[in-house]
């Protein structure tokens, strides 16, 4: 398929659904402001990832117009017109000549008249689809662009008088992932999955964990990938029991784990892998134990990601056998608890256990789409969780977090571990994307022992 094709048939994909919902209307979708980090100095830019999936433009400053009627639908794309003299500083712009062509759509203007145009395309239209409340900038446009309508309403024009939300429409149609995007899925994937490679064979004690951090942004950027997924997780010794830790100065000590949670971005697509391993090579006898459970609830998890069961039976698997596994090394008491089904039930467990198995990724690394089914007979009771269908992509990763306290045997304090892959929902199972990276506590000591 033609690169523009793919765009097109979602924007078509969109057009039918917003049909369907009141027979037409006009879309408008912004990218990504730009973000100032420092005087003169911006973030890398990222465009808006809803934008970049009906457009594949990743220009700042564009904006999309999708006029549905009846029978057809037609896409004009605002974007920075050309400047020969900006361009010498911030780099070649496609410009509005061009980029019907490139990009596939029916027309494209300089996006300085981006409100001008809006409200002629908004004339005599019934309903609206934006993102609602997304931003103070697009509510204050939309405010700008209805007054213009408005104020023709003496020439008989009439404003718009529904506005719809936009935003969910487009992630029903991202949480189903087209062959195009596992592909690109796969190998962010298994890029990422290099990068831990790498990681675990340069680590060494001594070394700090932004020298390791720096170790997966060579990988990455080295095959390809434009930025990170997501600030890297590289946390030794007791960070690896803070969740959202940041690569930091802390040594790694011999003795000790060290947690990395780290993925890289490709071509606007995220991947997210979590390796945990002992800095020195060999695993101590309490961290293999708490890593065996965590990677049997990793593999419990697997085993029930699949299409027709729910986003939450993975969970539900992984939960049973850490808690088994917590009650088995005394971590939980099983005479004050009474049973597995016990300590399930009261949540005992999350005092080692504190965050859910999955997420949906795609390109937001914690990406969208509604976690409930949508269609429920019965609109007063709780909408059920999402049935996994082919085409899904969620993480699978269990962990387990120990941190020093009276009642907790010593042997076990400041192990955090975390075990993640990324899982593309097939016609029977799941396809692990990720596990171009060892997971067994066997393989993971063989890797690091031939340095
Ligand atoms: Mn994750």
């Amino acid at each position: 398929m033609n690169k523009t094709d793919i765009y097109q048939k979602r924007r078509i994909a969109l057009a039918k659904t917003i049909r369907a919902n009141t027979g037409g209307g006009v879309a408008v979708i912004a990218t990504a402001p730009e973000l100032s980090r420092n005087r003169d100095s911006e973030f890398p830019y990222r465009h808006d990832s809803d934008f970049f999936y009906l457009s594949g433009f990743e220009e700042p400053g564009a904006t999309l117009v999708i006029k549905v009627d009846q029978n057809s639908e037609e896409t004009h794309l605002f974007c920075r017109p050309k400047d020969p003299e900006r361009e010498i500083w911030d780099g070649i712009r496609l410009g509005p000549e061009a980029a019907p062509k490139m990009l596939g759509v029916d027309s494209a203007h300089s996006n300085v008249e981006l409100d001008t145009k809006l409200s002629q395309l908004l004339a005599d239209q019934d309903a609206v689809y934006v993102r609602l409340a997304e931003s103070a900038e697009t509510d204050r446009r939309l405010r700008h662009w209805m007054k213009q309508v408005r104020q023709q309403a003496r020439a008989g024009i009439n404003p718009p008088s529904e506005f719809h939300d936009v935003e969910a429409m487009i992630h029903e149609m991202r949480l189903f992932k087209d062959v195009h995007e596992i592909e690109i899925m796969r190998r962010a994937a298994a890029i990422s999955a290099r990068a831990h490679i790498r990681a675990m064979q340069i680590c060494k004690p001594g070394m700090r964990e932004y020298q390791l951090e720096a170790e997966l942004l060579h990988e990455f950027r080295n095959s390809g990938s434009q930025s990170v997924a997501y600030n890297s997780i590289v946390a030794g010794g007791a960070n690896s029991c803070i969740l959202h830790y940041r690569a930091g100065s802390t040594e790694l000590r011999s003795g000790e784990l060290c947690l990395i949670d780290a993925g890289c971005e490709l071509d606007g697509y995220a991947s997210d892998i979590t390796r945990t391993f002992p800095v020195n090579g060999k695993f101590s006898g309490p961290q293999r134990a708490l890593y065996d459970i965590t990677l049997a609830a990793q593999e419990a998890a697997i085993a029930v990601t699949k299409p027709g069961n729910t986003f939450m039976q993975p969970h539900e698997a992984a939960l049973k056998v850490l808690t088994q596994g917590l009650l088995d090394e005394k971590l939980l008491k099983l005479t004050e608890l009474g049973s597995l089904d016990n300590a399930i039930e009261t949540a005992a467990y999350r005092r080692f256990y504190m965050h859910r198995t999955s997420h949906w990724l795609g390109m937001d690394v914690h990406d969208v789409g509604s976690y409930r089914e949508q269609n429920n007979i019965n609109a007063d009771a709780e909408k059920p969780w999402r049935i996994l269908r082919p085409g899904m992509v969620i993480t699978i990763e269990p962990g387990l977090y120990v941190r020093p306290a009276q009642d907790v045997d010593e042997q076990f304090w400041n192990i955090g571990i975390r075990i993640e892959d990324d899982a593309v929902i097939n016609d029977s199972g799941c396809e692990l994307i990720s596990r171009g990276a060892p997971v067994k506590a066997n393989d993971i000591e063989a890797l690091m022992k031939n340095q």
